[in-house]
């Protein structure tokens, strides 16, 4: 018999009478046996690209906290690099990319698609080694988001340079997209097939997007990489986490057709329940500064969400990734409080 994955079950749209939880960047800087790693490693990239490594990274909140999904511990930037761009992180202040594609470069890189050979071992390594009820969960930017840092070599508050070169230099950004689309479905179709149980589309910059753009750069590259891989593996589910999408999140669920949907902590849980079609599965959506600041407003938070979502397939997580300062003791309360949850 197969042992019951609970966050893949409900995934597939099997009731459950407990809701699964995991939170987004769930390995990282907040957990002192990653910091100590991460220092022994020398870096963050060193870790990624080290099978042995992100194999443990990605056990740690699982043997911590008992997480029903394991995220494979890697960034999305990854793409940007396997595409032929340098990608390094810069101590205490975040990714950089060059050539910096704002400035053009984008033809003469040289495809490099074996730098993911080692996130692919981490993969098949990861599902032999994580408890059978345990979810395994592979990942990837979704392309509008991958190309906006890939255009601007960093971070920025807004990515405006990039909005600003989706509407001064269309074409070359199609060209750039349509890579990214394509590396993005064979990257997923090959962490499936190495036993990921379900993957996450993560589109960070959808938000501030204008409707036309969101349309083009957002429902169509999205859609299209659903369908893709839904054509290979029917059976896989996808999740889509357009952060920020706000009033163009139903139109994103009916044209993008995904398996569950991620909800930011900006999205109001009982509207949410009430306008999203009944057969998606929800995910989210408790704002990390809550679980940062802990005590009753933590709790009353957690409650909102889990009443809001009780009469249909939800995944607890965050809104967005968990804050590097968050108490550790107001995880273990949060688990403890889902955990005690019947729907
Ligand atoms: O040790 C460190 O200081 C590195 C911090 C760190 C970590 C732990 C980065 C740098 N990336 C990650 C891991 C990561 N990134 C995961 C692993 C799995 C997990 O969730 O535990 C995932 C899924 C991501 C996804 C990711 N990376 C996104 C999408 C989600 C989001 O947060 O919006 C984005 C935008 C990135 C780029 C990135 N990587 C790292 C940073 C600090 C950033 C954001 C940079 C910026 O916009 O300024």
């Amino acid at each position: 018999m197969i042992p019951d994955r609970p966050l893949k079950s409900v995934l597939s749209g099997q009731s459950c009478t407990k809701v699964p939880l995991w939170l987004m960047r769930q390995a990282g800087r907040y957990l002192p046996e990653y910091r100590a790693l991460r220092a022994a490693k020398g870096g963050f990239l060193d870790l990624v690209y080290d099978t042995e490594a992100a194999v443990v990274v990605t056990q740690q909140p699982i043997t911590r906290f008992g997480f029903d999904g394991a995220i494979l511990f890697s960034d999305i930037l990854v793409v940007a690099h396997a595409l032929g761009q340098d990608l390094w992180f810069e101590e205490g202040e975040g990714p950089r990319l060059a050539p910096r594609l704002i400035e053009g470069g984008f033809e003469a890189l040289v495809s490099q698609q074996e730098r993911l050979a080692p996130i692919y071992q981490t993969v098949t390594r990861l599902r032999d080694v994580l408890p059978q009820q345990t979810t395994l969960l592979g990942f990837a930017g979704s392309p509008w988001t991958v190309a906006s840092y890939m255009l601007n070599g960093r971070g920025s508050k807004d990515q405006n340079e990039a909005r600003r070169y989706a509407y001064a230099s269309e074409d070359r950004l199609s060209a750039l997209m349509t890579s990214i689309e394509r590396l993005t479905i064979t990257y997923l179709r090959t962490q499936i097939a190495a036993g990921a149980d379900a993957v996450q589309l993560f589109e960070s910059w959808s938000g501030n997007l204008a409707p036309a753009q969101f349309e083009k750069w957002v429902v169509g590259p999205n859609a299209r990489i659903v369908a893709a891989l839904r054509e290979t593996f029917p059976d896989v589910p996808v999740i889509c986490f357009p952060k920020g999408a706000g009033g163009k999140l139903l139109h994103f669920v009916e044209s993008v057709k995904p398996s569950a949907i991620g909800l930011d902590e900006t999205v109001d849980p009982v509207c949410a329940a009430r306008t999203l079609p009944k057969n998606i599965v929800v995910q989210g959506n408790l704002d990390p500064l809550a679980l940062l600041a802990g005590g009753n407003s933590l709790d009353e938070a957690v409650k909102i969400i889990l009443a809001a979502f009780a009469d249909r397939p939800h995944i607890f997580n965050l809104g967005h990734g968990i804050l590097p300062e968050t108490p550790l003791a107001h995880v273990e309360h949060l688990v403890a409080y889902v955990r005690a949850f019947r729907c």
